[in-house]
C-alpha cells in the first residue's frame, strides 16, 4: 500500500522535531526530513506554486533521494488574486494564469516522479443568488479541462470535488456534477480524488461514491480523513464514522484500488508524526480485519440487503478487537 499525506501537517508542533528552530529559516526541505520519520510513510504530497517557492526541484530532488520518499503527486492552490474564481474567472487573463499554473504543476509532478496531479477549484463558485451563470462557467471549466488533459496525455489528473467552502456553493460541489464534467471534458485521463470529509459534508455516502466513480472508471485518488460534516475537519481516520470508513476501504479493496491512500488530517494540537503513523495503522487495521472477516461473507451480506447482518459486521471488529485485549491481558 502506498501512503501519503499534507506537508503542511508537519509545520506543526515544530519543538518536537526542530530543535532551536528558527521559524522563518525552515523550508519545504526540512519538513520532507521531519515526514521521513513517519513509520509506514511512503509517499509525500507536494502544492503547487506554495512549497516551490524558496527551494529548487533539484533540492526537493536530493531530500527525497536521501530520505527514500516519493512524491505522490502535486496540488493546485490557487490563492489570492483567484477570490474569483479560477477557470470560471471573468477576468480572461487570471483564468489563462490559473490554466498555465495547472500546466506548471502537471510538469513539475512528471519531472518528479509523481502520480496524479490534484486540481481543486476554491473559488470557482457562488455566493448569492443572481451571481452566476451557471452554463457560462461550466463550460468555461470543461474547456479549461480539455485544454489541459490534451496538453498532458499520458499524465493522470484528477478533480478534487468540495460542496462549499471558501464559496457557499462550489460550482463543481458533489460526485454526480464531477462525473458530469469528466464526461463533457470527454479525456481518458481526467479522474477524481474523493476527499472523505468533502463527501460527508455533501452528506454523501463516502462508499457510494467511490462506487459511482468506479463505475464510470474515473476513480484516482483518496483524500482519507474524518469529521462531523458541516465542515472540513480534517480529523483522524475511523474517528467519528467509523462504520463508513470501513465500507469506504471494503469498496476499495472490491474495486481493486492500487493508487495512493493519502491522509488530508490537520494535526494542529497533535504530533504529525504520530497521528500519521495512527491514521495508517488504522489503515491497516480496518483493511485487515476485513480480510480476516472474510471478502466473499461481507459480498453476501451486501447481496442479503440484510441490516441486521450489516450491524453483525460492526459487533464482529469490537469483538475481534475485545478477544485480542483478552489475550493481552491473559
Ligand atoms: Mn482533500
Amino acid at each position: 500500500m502506498k501512503f501519503s499525506t499534507r506537508l503542511n501537517s508537519f509545520k506543526t508542533k515544530k519543538e518536537i522535531f526542530f530543535k532551536d528552530y528558527d521559524s522563518k529559516s525552515l523550508t519545504v526541505v526540512d519538513y520532507i526530513s521531519r515526514m521521513a520519520t513517519v513509520k509506514g510513510l511512503t509517499h509525500v504530497e507536494l502544492n503547487y506554486p506554495e512549497h516551490f517557492v524558496g527551494v529548487t526541484v533539484e533540492e526537493i530532488q536530493n531530500v527525497l533521494a536521501k530520505t527514500n520518499l516519493k512524491i505522490s503527486g502535486v496540488a493546485l492552490r490557487f490563492v489570492d488574486s483567484y477570490a474569483y474564481g479560477e477557470f470560471a474567472n471573468p477576468d480572461e487573463s487570471i483564468r489563462e494564469q490559473a490554466i498555465a499554473t495547472t500546466m506548471e504543476a502537471v510538469k513539475l509532478c512528471n519531472d518528479l516522479g509523481g502520480e496524479v496531479t490534484t486540481i481543486w477549484l476554491a473559488n470557482d463558485g457562488f455566493d448569492y443568488p443572481f451571481q452566476l451563470d451557471y452554463e457560462k462557467a461550466f463550460n468555461k471549466v470543461v474547456d479549461a479541462l480539455k485544454r489541459i488533459t490534451q496538453r498532458f496525455p499520458d499524465s493522470k489528473i484528477s478533480f478534487e470535488y468540495k460542496p462549499y467552502q471558501p464559496r457557499a456553493f462550489s460550482l463543481i460541489g458533489d460526485i454526480s456534477t464531477t462525473l458530469l464534467l469528466i464526461e463533457e471534458v470527454g479525456a481518458p485521463n481526467l479522474g477524481v480524488t474523493l476527499d472523505f470529509c468533502h463527501m460527508l459534508m455533501r452528506k454523501e455516502n463516502p462508499a457510494y461514491s467511490l462506487a459511482l466513480a468506479a463505475r464510470k472508471n474515473r476513480v484516482m485518488g483518496f483524500h482519507l480523513n474524518d469529521g462531523y460534516k458541516d465542515n472540513d475537519d480534517g480529523l483522524m481516520l475511523g474517528s467519528v464514522h467509523l462504520m463508513q470508513t470501513l465500507e469506504f476501504i471494503y469498496y476499495a479493496k472490491k474495486y481493486n484500488y492500487d493508487g495512493l491512500i493519502y491522509f488530508d488530517t490537520f494535526p494542529i494540537r497533535e504530533d504529525p508524526v504520530k497521528e500519521c503513523e495512527q491514521n495508517i495503522e488504522m489503515y491497516k487495521v480496518l483493511d485487515a480485519f476485513l480480510e480476516k472477516y472474510g471478502l466473499e461473507r461481507i459480498e453476501k451480506i451486501i447481496q442479503n440487503e440484510n441490516a441486521l447482518e450489516a450491524q453483525q459486521l460492526l459487533l464482529s471488529l469490537i469483538k475481534d478487537k475485545m478477544d485480542l485485549l483478552a489475550t493481552s491481558i491473559i
